[in-house]
């Protein structure tokens, strides 16, 4: 018995009393989990002793989001212990798969930001370097999305009543922070001393997931804040009779950690984001100065021994934290601090889109942080002293950190930070050459590039055993260590007998999506029709909306001009954040045009339409490895990468969609032939805005879109009708879907035609198999340690 096998049944004798035999499903999913948690901690008192004896620099991530999905079969997969489980299970008669069913996906991100924050951590750790992850313990999740006739109602994601036994409490190392009340200032012996007064204390505790690593011992740590109560703090306020203050500072407290923000661009002029912010990052950056001044006994070295990286600008409050960390409690001088300071962070931008920049309204923000405010607003003013003194006055108005009683996040991050970086080749010429192209003229280097990346060990070594296992044979290599591997497969690019087994396990993995929509929607589908998959946020931006119009056009076409299509299954999955009404109404239309569908006997049998509720990691996991077509269709210049595109390509689906983002480089990787790319490019969007874009031209001009548009206005939603959104296509339509319908449509009747050859799409979707390596997050990630952050592998 190996010794794994006996902690399990250890565990289970001494918790429940029973053994494996006996033991219920809920008991052998705690024993699991527990078991395998304290098996990785067990691993990192290990690799945090080698890193204690070799003093090397260490890298911080910084994130408000990490959308982890499930851990247990991650873990065990990493560790090679799966196959042990599975078969001690299946000798007592169960299945294993029903365990790792048991685990809640802790939604603890919204979508691509987060979920990339944790794919990151795979690989930072499959490759041994020391990074540490810092978030918010938040009590709920992303929302839990239900469809009720066709509207998207939000419920509440109580993960840690089942996930929590996956969390390792830290007691000893809380942290204690401050909100509100004043400071005032008294010179002392060693300098300038700064009071704080009347403040609420909140205390941070940390909780830590450990983050195991493909093949290898090295475990790092995603610690997660929690919020509580300082009652020591409140008793003396009680004891005072401040009684009022004293309960204050517990709402305040309860609130912090209690939930994720579920709006995935921006949500500005909220008090309690701002709390969240300062409070993860408050914490974070004491402990990870308290823990450096005790190996030096000075801050001097900090920046050699530390990176700090802001994911977004949501934690762009790490900076003046610093700064008040080392004038305020280590007495050093507002010059010294800063050269430490900006040093130390390197930033990431993930957005272009002017309003889904941060920015935080001074009134807001300076009484709940009133002396980060102070060193923001003098940070701010030493900037435009040095525009002003080096030929950059007449950009201040676009580049300064405080403006017209805003506080501009990213501006603050990129004249703090020592490196900026966007998401995808095409993402970062944009911020150089238009969104901060100021700041590129006084900060010339400043700024590059990291395209993203995503855990291939998730999205196919997981996700999809079955193709896993048969390139593994083909090709005799482990292209899960290493990705680029899985470039020998070209050398099959002409054998059939491969691109027919390549099929045939595209097709067992349909039939596992087929089954999946039919236990949850009763929905029947066809498995040889074309999996035509678009899943991600619903964002007007990404346009939902244009496949939807190409979907009412193909109604159209198959009742009133006797189209006889290619079948084809189109399956959306998308959470719209609860405040956006377009966003919800666009969902509703999508479940409308399904039931409009199945509701028609004649255009039932060509195509479908399936909204999956409630897509996250879990689910995406089984949708992708199921697509032949990814949808990727984004405006150009609007989606800084995107890492669905990727996630699919992995699988072998062939990306229809628009150069934006990594698209572009998808494009560049598998070449014209096996890519499907329609639609207007960046500069011809920005021509056509500029010239001043009329969609109700297209309409009228282009019978296919009046058409298309207005049979929308006759679709019944059962209660509801479209008109809205009919009119805002013809009047306004911001991104574009008219000036791109006309592409979108021919390339969709492309893709109908080769579909048509079996072999053909099968080489295609070889090729976009083989030419994936460069999208593993352990190329993107080698980029972050070895170009911005000079960080090495413990060994
Ligand atoms: C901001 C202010 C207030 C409340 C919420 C927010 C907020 C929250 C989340 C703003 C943005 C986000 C998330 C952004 C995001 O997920 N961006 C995506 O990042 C991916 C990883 O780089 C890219 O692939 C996607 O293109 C990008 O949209």
């Amino acid at each position: 018995m190996s010794n794994f096998t006996e902690s399990i049944k250890k565990y289970l004798e001494t918790t429940f009393g029973n053994s494996i035999e006996e033991a219920n499903e809920r008991q052998l999913y705690q024993t699991l989990m527990v078991v395998t948690r304290d098996r990785l901690s067990a691993l990192r008192y290990e690799y945090n002793k080698k890193l204690k004896q070799t003093d090397q620099k260490q890298a911080y991530y910084m994130s408000m989001e990490f959308l982890v999905g499930r851990t247990l079969r991650n873990n065990l997969f990493n560790l090679g212990l799966e196959e042990e489980v599975k078969d001690l299970l299946y000798e007592k008669g169960m299945d294993i798969d029903r365990i790792y069913n048991m685990e809640p996906d802790p939604g603890l991100g919204n979508g691509g930001l987060g979920r990339l924050a944790s794919c990151y951590m795979d690989a930072w750790t499959s490759q041994d370097y020391p990074v540490t992850g810092f978030s918010i313990l938040y009590e709920f999740g992303i929302f839990k999305q239900v469809i009720q006739n066709g509207w998207q109602q939000e419920y509440p994601d109580n993960w840690l009543e089942y996930g929590s036994y996956g969390l390792v409490y830290r007691k000893d190392e809380g942290m204690e922070i401050k909100f509100y009340g004043r400071t005032s200032e008294t010179w002392t012996k060693t300098g300038l001393k700064i009071n704080y007064h009347d403040y609420t204390s909140i205390i941070a505790e940390p909780y830590d997931l450990m983050i195991s690593g493909y093949k290898t011992e090295s475990v790092n740590v995603l610690r997660l804040w929690k919020a509580k109560a300082n009652s020591a703090f409140n008793m003396k306020l009680f004891e005072r009779g401040e009684y009022a203050k004293s309960m204050e500072a517990d709402a305040i407290a309860t609130s912090i950690s209690k939930l994720l923000y579920p709006a995935d661009d921006n949500d500005n002029g909220k008090a309690l984001r701002i709390k969240q912010q300062y409070f993860f990052t408050s914490a974070s950056l004491q402990q990870i100065v308290k823990a450096h001044f005790k190996t030096h006994g000075t801050l001097d070295n900090f920046a050699e021994k530390v990176v700090i990286h802001i994911n977004d600008t949501h934690p762009a409050m790490c900076i003046p934290e610093l700064m008040r960390i080392l004038m305020d409690e280590y007495s050093y001088s507002w010059e010294e601090a800063w050269d430490i300071t900006t040093k130390t962070f390197a930033y990431t931008n993930h957005t272009i889109m002017a309003e889904a920049l941060e920015k935080w309204s001074v009134n807001l923000f300076e009484p709940i942080l009133p002396r980060i405010y102070t060193i923001i607003k003098e940070i701010n003013n030493r900037f435009c002293k040095y525009c002003y003194e080096n030929g950059a006055a007449g950009d201040i108005e676009t580049m300064a950190i405080i403006h017209h009683g805003m506080i501009r996040m990213a501006n603050l991050c990129i004249v703090s930070s020592y490196n900026v970086n966007g998401v995808s080749k095409l993402h970062s010429d944009i911020l150089i050459e238009d969104t901060f192209k100021d700041f590129n003229k006084i900060y010339p280097g400043k700024f590059n590039n990291v395209t993203n990346g995503i855990a291939h060990r998730r999205w196919i070594g997981q996700a999809n055993p079955e193709l896993t296992k048969y390139l593994t044979d083909l090709l005799g290599v482990n292209f899960l260590k290493d990705l680029s591997a899985i470039e020998n497969l070209m050398k099959f690019k002409d054998d059939k007998s491969v691109i027919e087994n390549l099929n045939r396990i595209k097709d067992i993995k349909k039939t596992q999506l087929a089954r999946y929509i039919k236990n949850s929607t009763g929905i029947n589908i066809d498995n040889t029709s074309i999996f035509d998959i678009q899943v991600k946020r619903l964002h007007e931006y990404k346009r939902q909306l244009l496949n939807a119009l190409h979907i009412i056009y193909l109604f159209r076409e198959i009742k009133f001009n006797a189209l006889r299509p290619q079948p084809r299954t189109f399956i959306f999955g998308a959470k719209a954040s609860s405040g956006y009404v377009m966003a919800k109404n666009i969902i509703k239309l999508i479940c409308s045009l399904s039931d409009m569908i199945e509701a028609d006997p004649l255009v039932r049998n060509y195509i479908k339409v399936i909204f999956i509720e409630d897509y996250r990691v879990t689910l995406a996991e089984i949708i992708i490895p199921a697509a032949n077509i990814s949808e990727q269709i984004s405006q150009a210049g609007k989606e800084a990468s995107g890492t669905g595109n990727m996630k699919f390509m992995l699988n072998g689906a062939l990306t229809l969609g628009t150069m934006d983002g990594a698209n572009v480089e998808i494009h560049g990787a598998v070449g014209d032939n096996n890519i499907f790319i329609f639609g207007l490019t960046t500069p011809e969007v920005n021509e056509l805005f500029a010239k001043g874009y009329k969609p109700y031209d297209y309409y009228i001009s282009n019978p296919e879109i009046k058409n298309t548009l207005d049979f929308m206005r006759t679709i019944d939603g059962n209660g509801t009708n479209f008109n809205n959104i009919v009119d805002y296509l013809i009047n306004h339509d911001p991104y574009m879907c008219l000036a791109d319908f006309k592409s979108y449509i021919d390339k969709q009747k492309e893709v109908a035609e080769i579909y048509q050859d079996k072999d053909r799409w099968g080489q295609m979707s070889l090729v976009n198999i083989a030419k994936s390596g460069i999208f593993s997050a352990d190329r993107s990630t080698a980029e972050y340690v070895n170009n911005i952050w000079n960080i090495e592998k413990v060994k």
